[in-house]
């Protein structure tokens, strides 16, 4: 069903379809090839009867003057492309969700049963859709919108997606410091780094602690150098730290204990370590983190460490969730690195190197079922 305006240089006309390519169907043959989609929208209740989309064309009356100067001839593949760029924008701006022809909403929605944000979810939906239309894979204006040997072809443009959204750097600096809250399993990763960083790799280690408030903490740390037979020692100022590290051999790796913080205490007894750290650009921060921790503490306990500036990121307790999403939302909202992931008490063991596939495997654990719904 069609409705037309006309002015002097172009027809614009509307017609009522089911979807937007019926409705190009219809213009192409009313209007021609050169039919331009200018325009889509639900249609108005009172022409609903009509079909639920308005889509709006524009073409030249046949009869109009040619231009004074000829054109220069246009490319016909990059002619198409770019009006299919500018009709999926149109589109997808004005088509209410439930009216779009695309996946629909079930890879935001698995995102998010994964523990995704609802926002990163949406976001991640809209650039699949964008790579899958890319690749011809979605094709606007289809009942059978996803066909079954795609799915796997979706399920990895998500993992690439996610994979584009943060970044792993699973590597320690020459100077190496772990903050954090306390009970994050600083001290338990130091010393696996000690091992897997150090001693592993045939190199000198010196493990210095700046916990002096707490003896336990103290006699730990004392008891893990004795065990892996390396110097240690116990930092009382910011001054004598800086001194037990610029006495250290050049080839060593330094690994810095420092005590927990919490919100009370981070901004009186955490304020020199934080400006120490501020002005040694030759250390590597790296702040220590619960993988069980929910997202929005996490951002909190991140945003609440900014004055330490950490460099990246390290998660322990993998070993008890099983949901990577709110590593994956905080790597991928900070723009900080992810270091190492720890997996469990035993030291040196469970300490793994962070991999974007071990972060990203549980997110897309279910999406193959839920495409399905959508194929
Ligand atoms: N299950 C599990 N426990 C861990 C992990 N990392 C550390 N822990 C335990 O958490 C507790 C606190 O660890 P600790 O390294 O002392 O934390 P710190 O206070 O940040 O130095 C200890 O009982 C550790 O054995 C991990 O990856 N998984
Ligand atoms: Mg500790």
């Amino acid at each position: 069903m069609a409705s037309v305006e006309a002015n002097s240089n172009l027809h614009v006309k509307s017609y009522f379809a089911a979807s937007v390519a019926d409705a190009m169907e219809l213009a192409h043959s009313d209007l021609g090839a050169d039919a331009l989609l200018l325009n889509a929208r639900e249609a108005p209740p009172e022409a609903r009867h009509l079909g639920e989309l308005e889509v709006v064309f524009g073409a030249r009356p046949a009869t109009a003057l040619p231009l004074a100067a000829p054109k220069a001839p246009v490319d016909p593949i990059l002619d198409l492309g770019r009006r299919m760029d500018a009709l999926c924008q149109i589109v997808t701006r004005a088509i209410p969700a439930t009216h779009r022809d695309t996946l629909g909403d079930e890879l935001a929605q698995a995102l998010c049963a994964a523990g995704v944000t609802r926002e990163v979810a949406v976001e991640v939906e809209a650039a699949v859709h964008q790579r899958l239309r890319g690749r011809g894979v979605l094709q606007m204006g289809r009942s059978r919108r996803l066909a079954d040997g795609n799915i796997d072809g979706a399920v990895s443009e998500t993992v690439q997606e996610l994979d584009a959204r943060f970044e792993v750097a699973p590597e320690v600096g020459r100077i190496v410091a772990l903050v954090g809250p306390p009970g994050a399993g600083k001290t338990s990763a130091l010393v696996k780094l000690a091992v897997s960083q150090g001693l592993m790799a045939r190199r000198p280690v010196r493990l210095l602690s700046i916990d002096h408030y707490r003896i336990a903490a103290a006699d730990q740390m004392r008891t893990y150098a004795a065990i892996l037979g390396v110097p240690f020692f116990l930092a009382e100022t910011m001054l004598s730290l800086a001194q037990a590290i610029d006495s250290s051999p050049q080839e060593a790796l330094i690994l810095i204990d420092t005590p927990g913080h919490t919100a009370a205490s981070i901004n009186e007894s955490g304020s020199d370590l934080a400006a120490f750290l501020q002005n040694r650009q030759d250390i590597d921060t790296h702040l220590v983190l619960t993988a069980s921790t929910r997202q929005t503490d996490l951002r909190r306990i991140i945003d609440m460490f900014a004055a330490f500036r950490p460099s990246k990121l390290l998660f322990s307790r993998l070993d008890e969730t099983d949901s990577t999403a709110a590593i994956f939302c905080e790597a991928a909202r900070t723009g900080l690195p992810l270091s190492f992931l720890c997996n469990g008490q035993v030291i040196p063991d469970d300490l793994e190197p962070a991999t974007k596939a071990r972060i990203t495997a549980g997110l897309v654990r279910e999406l193959p079922q839920a495409l399905q719904a959508v194929a």
